[in-house]
């Protein structure tokens, strides 16, 4: 390998996800430059189907920026949320309060359904054109990271190495990256708990449900969202230890059936099957000295209330105010205050993903975690299906106004 290629930067991103992508981009929009560094290709990162919906929070921040109507489309999602119990329909209202200031917005106070690759593919787009994005990369390390000016090296596809000093690195590579794992001992904490569950995850060519769906039954919890036209993300709990492969098509249709209580539901071509554990993990704080952690570098939590995604928006917003204000003024209150700020609105979710999964796992399973903890699950899901003032804490929680 011949001699290092030197660079110098403000900020290395490590990561093109949405954390990483959407932390450039704001940085650009306040004239502050930094790379992005991914080791996979420009179309694996394109493709990786996740998220489904940009919470209203996130949207009103894309506003704020100017960047809305680019990257997240117009179409808002259903505001109405169907809760089928054994069965039997219930349908959620999830619009916002009459009265309250978001309502007196009408129709702007929405979130916007935009799966996840669409949002990252407009914002790889919008990088390509406008700032520093390469794909491909492999070999990244990080050293110098006591020092106020660290270096991230890495290889390029033709096999030249890189080192790049820069002022500050955003670790967006995800739960598994190479950022956070670069940490010296003791640095940070891991706070985590397995919840004990898999989900089974497909993703399928079958017309989206009515309304986005979350079916308790005995058999265990199943839901079906939209996707696009014409795709479907299907989500079944099984029980610990479960793998894809002991899932044959058949079963899974038929498990589908059985616990969304829709023996008519029609079977369709599976282009992504994976199972995967329900944990979650935060790391505090979330960032050391001139290195900060976001979106899954730092935390990571169950889907089931649809927040992965917009905690890495958030974290991506706290983190270029707060670079922007330390390049622009010298003030470093924002980076100083960047992991409580962050952290404030983690915990908050973990909480309401912990609340949604408790009760709606196991309402509907009476032997996971025994009769006591059953009977109290279907006793809060029976206060949400007829408290207004329940449902509204929980429309303000999806919204992402609370
Ligand atoms: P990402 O999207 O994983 O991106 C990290 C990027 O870092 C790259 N990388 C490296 N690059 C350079 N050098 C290295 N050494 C690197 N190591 C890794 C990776 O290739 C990748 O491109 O993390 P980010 O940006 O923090 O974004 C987080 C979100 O992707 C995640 O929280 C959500 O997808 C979670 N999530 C959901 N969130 C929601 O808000 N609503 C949902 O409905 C929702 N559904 C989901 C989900 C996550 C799921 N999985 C992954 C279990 C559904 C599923 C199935």
């Amino acid at each position: 390998m011949g001699e290092s290629v030197r660079e110098s930067t403000t900020v290395v991103v490590i990561g093109a996800g949405v954390a990483g992508l959407t932390a450039a981009t704001l940085l650009r929009r306040r004239g502050v430059e930094s790379v992005v560094l991914e080791c996979r290709p420009r179309h694996v990162v394109e493709q990786r189907q996740r998220a489904g919906v940009v919470e209203y929070r996130a949207v009103e921040m894309f506003e704020r920026w100017g960047l809305a109507a680019d990257l997240l489309g117009d179409a808002p999602p259903d505001d109405t949320l169907e809760l089928r119990v054994d069965g039997e329909a219930h349908l959620l209202d999830l619009s916002p309060a009459p009265g309250s200031a978001f309502a007196a917005r009408g129709a702007a106070a929405h979130g916007r359904l935009c799966p996840q690759q669409q949002l990252v593919r407009r914002l790889v787009a919008t990088l390509a054109r406008t700032g520093d994005l390469r794909f491909d990369v492999t070999d990244v390390s990080l050293t110098g990271l006591a020092g106020l000016r660290p270096v991230v090296r890495y290889v390029d596809p033709a096999g030249a190495p890189h080192d790049i000093e820069c002022d500050y690195i955003a670790g967006c590579d995800g739960q598994h990256g190479v950022s956070r794992a670069s940490l010296p001992p003791g640095a940070i904490t891991a706070y985590t708990l397995d919840h004990g569950i898999v989900w089974l995850t497909v993703l399928a060519d079958v017309p989206p449900p009515a309304h986005p769906l979350l079916a308790v039954s005995p058999g265990g919890l199943a839901a079906h969202f939209s996707r696009g036209p014409g795709v479907s993300r299907f989500y079944l709990e099984c029980p610990p230890g479960s793998r894809a492969e002991g899932w044959s098509h058949e079963l899974i249709w038929q498990e589908l059936r059985d616990r969304l209580g829709d023996p008519a539901l029609p079977r369709g071509p599976i282009s992504q099957l994976e199972t995967f554990d329900l944990r979650t993990v935060v790391h505090e704080p979330m960032s050391y000295r001139q290195l900060f952690l976001l979106g899954d570098a730092a935390h990571v939590i169950p889907p089931i209330g649809g927040k992965g995604m917009n905690l890495a928006l958030h974290d991506a917003e706290v983190f270029a105010e707060a670079v922007a204000q330390a390049t622009t003024t010298g003030v470093t209150s924002g980076l100083l205050g960047y992991s409580d700020t962050c952290l404030r609105r983690v915990w908050n979710y973990v909480e309401f993903s912990h609340w949604m999964s408790e009760m709606l796992h196991d309402a509907g399973d009476g032997h996971r975690r025994g009769p006591v903890s059953h009977r109290t699950a279907r006793a809060r899901l029976q206060r949400l299906l007829t408290s207004d003032a329940e449902r509204r804490r929980f429309a303000d929680l999806m919204l992402g106004i609370a």
